[in-house]
């Protein structure tokens, strides 16, 4: 527009020169005049484009600015450790070695979803101590807002655990348990010496019921040096001391049915015909042993030779209790996440969760197999095994 005004007003001196001095003088004036209304049209213009250069430049600074400081406001929540409404969680979970496991991680996966609120950067650890302490120390750079942790082994953990504690990132234990450090919020999970002692006072109350006056007994052991493992051996082994059984050999399954395959072949060539009793501390072992036992032409379950225990009580574990391979089925509860999530909320109002919280177990037979027995002075119901039971297992 302005242009246009300056354009207009010369043109216009321009015409008054002209009207004004006919002539020589006159010419010369006229032409100046021509001339000079031509520089300030051209000065004109190149102010304008020179004007719009230099908006364009100045717009295209603003917005790189302005994803500069959006940028910036995105780093400065994520050091904050989350952004916005999000809780970002870490999960570093033993692996993926059996039915509980499984269980564990899609109730993890279904609490700590993106429809709840969260964003779950979840690692499967496939057993592997040292991929666990790397899953935390990735998470900690993450800068995520919690970290869940179920330690594949009960030590080794203070070190990482400080870590944790210095970036101010709450750790909530769950299922198996630290030992060598208390540098977490919380622990969700079962009680395995409980577990152990369950198995041992039934199997005494069931012996006798039976008649059965000697027990030599076979273990499968789960993960060594994993709390599960160490509680239901030691608290199995209270109970057998007490009562004198013999306790023919422990050896690793490393919870899987292969491991207890594995182990089981070994059993039965070294222990043909000694043994009355194998108690496998998880139920993928208790399969894999089931397997070895066929191909040795052992006969276990009720009514049978050998009294076959097992742990965690999954879904495939009472239906073979159901079809009387598994004598007794002692749970262990997978599905702590919903705890868990309520030790994070509480955490985020504020509050202060407590710092362990024990997860009910129950243990599983048929109608004849079950007996009445205590655990530490504590009165024990067992639970019928059903289609409907099975049903609702996880
Ligand atoms: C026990 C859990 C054990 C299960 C196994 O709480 O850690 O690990 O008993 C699993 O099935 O592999």
């Amino acid at each position: 527009m302005k242009r246009k005004i300056l354009s207009v007003l010369l043109t216009a001196a321009f015409v008054a020169a002209t009207i004004a001095g006919c002539g020589g003088a006159a010419q010369q004036a006229a032409d100046t005049a021509a001339q000079t209304a031509d520089a300030a049209a051209d000065t004109a213009a190149a102010a304008e484009e020179k004007v719009e250069e230099t908006a364009d430049a100045a717009a295209d600074a603003a917005a790189d600015t302005a994803a500069t400081v959006e940028e910036a406001a995105e780093e400065v929540q994520e050091a904050a450790g989350g952004s916005g409404d999000v809780i970002n969680v870490g999960f570093a979970q033993v692996g993926h070695e059996s039915d509980w496991r499984t269980a564990s991680t899609k109730s993890a996966q279904d609490v700590f979803s993106e429809a709840n609120g969260y964003n779950l950067s979840f690692v499967d650890c496939d057993n592997d101590s040292a991929a666990q302490l790397e899953a935390v120390r990735g998470f900690i750079e993450q800068g995520v807002d919690y970290i869940i942790i179920d330690p594949i082994v009960s030590t080794g953990w203070d070190t990482v655990l400080t870590e944790c504690d210095d970036a101010g990132i709450p750790v909530i234990v769950i299922d198996r348990t630290i030992d060598d450090s208390d540098k977490y919020v919380s622990w969700v999970g079962s009680d395995f010496l409980t577990e152990g002692k369950a198995a041992g006072e039934w199997l005494k109350a069931y012996a006798e019921k039976q008649g059965i006056k000697e027990i030599n007994a076979l273990i499968i052991q789960g993960t060594t040096g994993s709390s599960a493992q160490i509680g239901r051996t030691d608290g199995f082994s209270e109970i057998a001391d007490r009562e004198g059984w013999t306790i023919l050999d422990k050896q690793t399954g490393d919870f899987t049915e292969e491991g207890g395959q594995q182990v089981m072949e070994s059993y039965c060539k070294s222990y043909a015909g000694k043994f009355n009793v194998v108690v496998c501390e998880n139920d993928n072992e208790a399969f894999g042993a089931m397997t070895a036992m066929d191909n040795a032409g052992v006969k276990y379950g009720p009514g049978n030779d050998v009294i076959l225990i097992s742990y965690d009580a999954c879904t495939a574990g009472l239906k073979e209790v159901q079809a009387g391979k598994i004598t007794a089925d002692f749970e262990c509860n997978p599905l702590a996440a919903p705890t868990v999530e309520g030790v994070i909320q509480t955490l985020q109002s504020g509050g202060t969760p407590e710092k362990q919280i024990l997860v009910p177990d129950n243990w599983y037979a048929l109608p004849d197999q079950i007996v009445d027995f205590s655990v530490d002075g504590n009165a024990q119901k067992m639970i019928e095994v059903t289609d409907e039971v099975i049903e609702a297992q996880y």
